[in-house]
């Protein structure tokens, strides 16, 4: 016992005598950035950094703040596992709570210290075994890891509709929402029929004189009713937290049923199918009716959630537009048969660029290889966290993530623990730098595609989800398998600390 107990205390000093304390810069302070700080913080590393291009943290709860925005997944699955909020006002919360709840995790896990806001990062190059990361302000930052976390829909796309810059009235992407313009006694258009135009012509819909929604494409709508958490609901989450626990893992079951629905033909996709077309057929008028009918599967674009939508388009005063915008003239919007369509505002909720990622952040790796070079064809990772030739560097919600109708905060710190494994390693002295091989990333890209004609996504209509070669870029399978994937580092798939810098190639 002894002698064990001798060689346990001389392993511990040669594993403090390896210990390395290294420096890591995060990009972006949304959720997924956040998430990654709450983790080094835990893991005990304290040289971190997280810029950010804003003026607060929350990413796309910073950025949204349009009138009935809502997370369509629920609050109670839509928070990190290690911080469950008790409090939820509702099911599904609104936009500002969330913002609270990423704020008050600044301050429940002291990170302030660490985050610089009005930080842009424009370029990042690793060189002599570290990352560069240069600024808008000009300065640059040296660290021994980079980590991405710039989020997936943060790109607004503003359409290049003729006209719309010789609009009388106010006009904004929903996004970028104008809180100075007044709506009160306002004839307000909406372009898009997303979750986002749903969500505020939902909110809109019966309380502006006058809501014109101006639709390319309609949408399936499951109807998931929101209701408030009453005192005793969120008293005894308080008292016993095993309870918000057990809410998490239900709410996560529950929505197992819809990824399967999403990445496999069954009776999931069935069943949702069904419930999307008895909710449609809740819209009696039939010339409405036949306005909102999708003429593709359900699902095959995110699938929207709204308990009031069908309800919102029959209120007084809201006309569902199906004729194409030809272009904008001053009094509003002239469809392509002729009609002038007149708005005082015009809001545009014309979605994201979901495939930028990172960008037009340029990385440069040790070969002299850019992100653009990398991703010319579209954007393709290992794993959906690291790339060749760019070596310890981890993305977070990088191409090919479970973003497809599930919760995204599960999905980053699954991702974060993978970066935290690797800095583990790298602290224990077992490499110096790492990046996935070419021949690895091959092979796990060629095993998402051939997965993808059993999605939903790939049964033929336009998505964000869609890359530029027509297939999906999202994860054909369980979020559950994304997380087993990334319970091993899988170390015999990454050049480790190569000789010479071509190696990398
Ligand atoms: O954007 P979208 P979004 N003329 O890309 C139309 C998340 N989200 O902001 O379908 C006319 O889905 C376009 O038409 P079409 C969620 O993941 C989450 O609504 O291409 N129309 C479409 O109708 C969601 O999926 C929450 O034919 C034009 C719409 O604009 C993602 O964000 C809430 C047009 C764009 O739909 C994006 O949703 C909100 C044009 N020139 C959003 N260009 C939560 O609650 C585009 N459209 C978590």
């Amino acid at each position: 016992m002894g002698g064990t107990s001798c060689d346990a205390t001389r392993s511990r000093e040669s594993d403090f005598a390896m210990f390395r304390m290294p420096s890591v810069i995060v990009i972006g302070a949304g959720m997924s950035g956040l998430c990654m700080a709450v983790k080094l913080r835990r893991a005990g590393i304290t040289d971190f950094t997280v810029l950010e291009k804003a003026s607060d943290v929350g990413g796309t709860w910073r950025d949204n703040t349009y009138p009935g925005l809502r997370c369509d997944v629920p609050s109670a699955f839509y928070q990190y596992f290690f911080d469950r909020n008790p409090d939820w006002s509702h099911f599904f919360a609104a936009g500002d709570e969330i913002q609270d709840y990423f704020r008050g995790v600044v301050d429940r896990f002291a990170l302030r210290e660490h985050i610089e806001l009005d930080t842009e990062v424009t370029r990042a190059e690793f060189a002599e075994g570290r990352w560069r990361v240069r600024t808008a302000d000009g300065r640059t930052r040296e660290a021994d890891f980079l980590i991405s976390a710039s989020g997936v829909l943060h790109h607004p796309v503003v359409p290049d509709i003729p006209g719309l810059d010789s609009f009388d009235g106010a006009w904004f992407h929903t996004a970028r929402w104008d809180h100075s313009v007044s709506l009160a006694d306002k004839r307000v258009g909406v372009v898009g029929t997303g979750s986002t135009g749903v969500q505020i012509v939902s909110e809109l819909g019966g309380s502006v004189p006058k809501l014109s929604l101006f639709q390319r494409t309609p949408q399936w709508v499951l109807p998931v009713p929101n209701w408030r958490n009453d005192r005793l609901t969120r008293a005894l989450r308080s008292r016993f937290p095993a309870l918000t626990s057990l809410e998490y893992r239900l709410i996560e079951g529950i929505f197992s049923i819809l990824v399967a629905a999403v990445t496999r033909p069954g009776w999931q996709r069935t069943m949702i199918s069904k419930l999307c077309e008895l909710n449609l057929r809740t819209v009696r008028d039939q010339d409405l009716r036949r306005k909102l009918t999708p003429d593709y599967q359900a699902m095959c674009k995110r699938l929207v959630m709204s308990p009031s939508f069908y309800r919102a388009v029959r209120r007084p005063g809201v006309e569902v537009i199906t004729e194409r915008i030809d272009h904008v003239e001053p009094r509003g919007v002239v469809t392509t048969d002729g009609t002038l369509h007149e708005v005082d505002v015009l809001a545009l909720a014309t979605g994201f660029d979901s495939h930028a990622y990172l960008r037009p952040v340029e990385l440069v790796g040790p070969t002299g290889r850019t992100l653009s070079d990398a991703w010319s064809e579209g954007p393709r990772a290992y794993r959906t966290v690291a790339l060749p030739e760019f070596p310890n560097l981890f993305l977070l919600m990088g191409p090919h993530s479970p973003v497809g109708n599930f919760s995204l905060v599960p999905i980053a710190e699954v991702q974060a623990d993978y970066a935290i494994s690797w800095i583990r390693a790298w602290q224990r002295g077992e490499y110096t730098t790492a990046a996935p091989t070419r021949e690895a990333t091959d092979d796990y890209n060629a095993r998402l595609r051939a997965a993808m004609p059993n999605t939903v996504w790939a049964t033929g209509c336009q998505s964000w989800y869609l890359g530029k070669d027509g297939l999906p870029e999202v994860w054909p399978w369980s979020p559950h398998r994304h997380a087993r994937m990334l319970r091993d580092r899988h170390t015999d798939e990454f050049v480790v600390d190569p000789a010479q810098e071509g190696v990398w190639r």
